[in-house]
């Protein structure tokens, strides 16, 4: 097998931005990190925010407050977000307890789980920082590359089923997750107080400039397309005959952010061009990445995803390029089954005599919030019953490997702490996702988790009037169009434009396989069940046999669409 050519193919570019000068000159990511973080004061400098990337950190500030604190004449409050790389949201009962414990001791008591199946901490004071990575760090988690220029966490389709489709699936994250990892000590030496070695360092995949921008890579069985495969960078299909794997479809150049008026920044789901055998996985998966690192715009961050190389250069000169770093002929896609969601919260069999209970957590939080005391449950039912808890990408939790006899006592801890059953959730509930946005977010243009709450209120009132609450439809709001909850895809799409406005996307499938389009340019808050209504009535009465509302709103049209309004 040919690896990947050497970084010599990389074309300099004309103008590089200065994150790439940052990384050039970072020494390998390491900076003025350690040194700032051990200063006082509670902020990092420009380079080491860009750098505290790499190591999966952000510093963020209080937005709530940032207003009157500066009419007060005070600085802005300051902190930090940490997200723990987990890939397909695998945690042992332990590791859970453990970062439980963290989120008092260094967060803001709230354990966010985020749509790519990750954990975040939120409002990390800096002088904390260091031991809350080490924190991490000693349940053998990491938060190493969780953002940055690199390949991302790799999600997987959630489902803890014993077969050999599932344990595929999960051991590919894992192998994949570990392989890409970048090889420079810096997150050891800053973090983990590492002693350096003083060797050269060598960055054999991602070289010295790492990728021109982040490169995110999920797995899914058509079975199970909870991830949204098709909208990462690099989406993979495992296709199986029975129980034995013949191969990996390849989704190339999908991805969800775009910038207001920036018409050539667009989202866009990943073309599958080609398949590989079972073995070559994850050689392949490296000329991928060789293929981003190598023709990725260096000079526009705003343009700099591998979605942009692949449409811009066409599927077929992709193809034929991914193949020249690969050293080898690529196979055509295999014929594979349309995807589909299944249901997974509630309680089902593992296949191995065990069970798991998938809990809902609106918007990935898991916090103790007035009498719904989701996050003391959760923690209660971990540690006496040693359930291993597993990150869906839909933002909700998987407590794996139970036995059926404590069904009655984990339920009875659940209903005491009112946290409301997979079984009495609003379908509207079950599937709507909400990016973190306000206060945490520093990009947030609107309300996203917070007015989560209020917005499917709204629309499930203008369900309920035209017999439609049992439907089961998708909704992601996301503070900005950045897309984070990934609100391109699904049926309904609400993407922060303007304070209190929200642009209105439809059509999208809730399989995730097509994009929707924007219906509405600016709805206000207040008005996007009104909005809505009219395309809820005519897909009552109009809709064709067992449609669903995102393809019932594609087959109509955006121009039919806005006639009946
Ligand atoms: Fe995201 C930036 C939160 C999944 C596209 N995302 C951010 C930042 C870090 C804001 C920032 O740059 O300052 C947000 C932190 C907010 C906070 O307070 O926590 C943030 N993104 C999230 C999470 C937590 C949302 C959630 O509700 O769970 C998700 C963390 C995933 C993880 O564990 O790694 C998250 N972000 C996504 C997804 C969905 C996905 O990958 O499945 C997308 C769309 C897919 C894609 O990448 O195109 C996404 N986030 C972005 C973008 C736009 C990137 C682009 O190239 O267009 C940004 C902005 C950027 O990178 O400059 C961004
Ligand atoms: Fe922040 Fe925008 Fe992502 Fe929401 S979609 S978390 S507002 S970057």
């Amino acid at each position: 097998m040919t690896p990947p050519d050497g970084l010599s193919l990389i074309a300099p570019p004309v103008k590089l931005t200065g994150v790439e000068t940052l990384k050039q000159t970072s020494n390998r990511l390491r900076g003025a990190l350690a040194e700032e973080l051990a200063a006082a004061g509670d902020q990092v400098s420009e380079d080491g925010y860009n750098l505290l990337k790499f190591h999966g950190t952000y510093e963020q500030y209080d937005r709530d407050s940032a207003t009157p604190r500066k009419k007060a004449g005070l600085e802005k409050e300051y902190s930090f977000m940490s997200r723990v790389r987990m890939p397909g949201g695998r945690l042992t009962a332990a590791q859970y307890l453990a970062l439980d414990g963290l989120a008092d001791r260094y967060a803001n008591a709230t354990l966010r789980l985020t749509t790519r199946q990750a954990i975040q901490f939120h409002v990390i004071k800096k002088h904390d920082l260091k031991s809350a990575i080490a924190g991490i760090n000693a349940t053998l988690l990491t938060t190493l590359a969780a953002c940055g220029d690199v390949v991302r966490n790799v999600t997987t389709s959630p489902a803890p089923l014993r077969d050999v489709q599932h344990a595929r699936l999960e051991a590919d994250a894992r192998l994949l997750s570990e392989a890409l990892l970048p090889a420079s000590r810096a997150y050891h030496e800053i973090f983990l107080d590492e002693d350096s070695s003083g060797g050269e360092e060598v960055e054999p995949l991602y070289g010295e400039t790492y990728l021109p921008r982040k490169f995110k890579i999920g797995i899914a069985s058509p079975d199970d397309n909870s991830i949204d495969v098709l909208t990462n960078d690099l989406g993979i299909i495992p296709v199986f005959d029975g129980q034995t794997l013949i191969g990996y479809n390849l989704a190339v150049g999908g991805g969800l952010g775009m910038t207001h008026n920036r018409p050539d920044t667009f989202p866009r789901m990943g073309s599958i061009l080609a398949s590989v055998g079972p073995d070559e996985l994850l050689a392949v998966t490296k000329a991928v990445v060789s293929l981003h690192r190598e023709h990725g715009n260096r000079g526009d961050r705003k343009r700099a995803r591998l979605k942009y190389v692949v449409q811009d250069h066409g599927e077929a000169w992709t193809r034929a390029e991914l193949a020249r770093l690969y050293g080898r002929e690529l196979a055509d896609p295999l014929p594979m089954q349309g995807f589909k969601i299944p249901e997974i919260l509630g309680w089902h069999a593992q296949g191995d005599g065990k069970y798991w209970l998938g809990v809902a957590v609106p918007s990935g939080r898991i916090a103790d919030t007035g009498s719904v005391k989701l996050r003391s449950a959760l923690r209660e039912i971990v540690s006496r019953f040693g359930a291993d808890p597993i990150v869906t990408a839909q933002q909700d939790i998987l407590l794996s490997n139970l036995d059926i006899v404590h069904r009655a006592e984990i339920d009875g801890i659940l209903a005491a702490a009112c946290v409301v059953s997979a079984e009495s959730l609003s379908p509207l509930s079950r599937w709507t996702l909400a990016c973190p946005a306000l206060p945490t977010c520093g990009l947030a243009l609107t309300e996203a988790e917070r007015a989560r709450g209020p917005l499917m209120a709204q629309i499930e009132a203008e369900l309920a009037k035209f017999g439609l609450e049992n439907e089961r439809i998708s909704l992601r709001i996301t503070g900005c169009p950045n897309g984070c909850a990934r609100s391109y895809a699904g049926d309904i799409g609400l993407v922060g434009r303007m304070p209190g406005f929200y642009a209105l996307f439809v059509g999208g499938d809730f399989v995730g396989t097509r994009l929707s389009f924007k219906l509405h340019e600016r709805v206000a808050e207040s008005g996007i069940g009104a909005a809505l209504a009219p395309l809820l009535k005519a897909f009552a009465s109009g809709r064709q046999p067992a449609e669903e509302f995102g393809n019932f709103c594609q087959r109509l049209g955006r121009d039919a669409l806005l006639e009946l309004v």
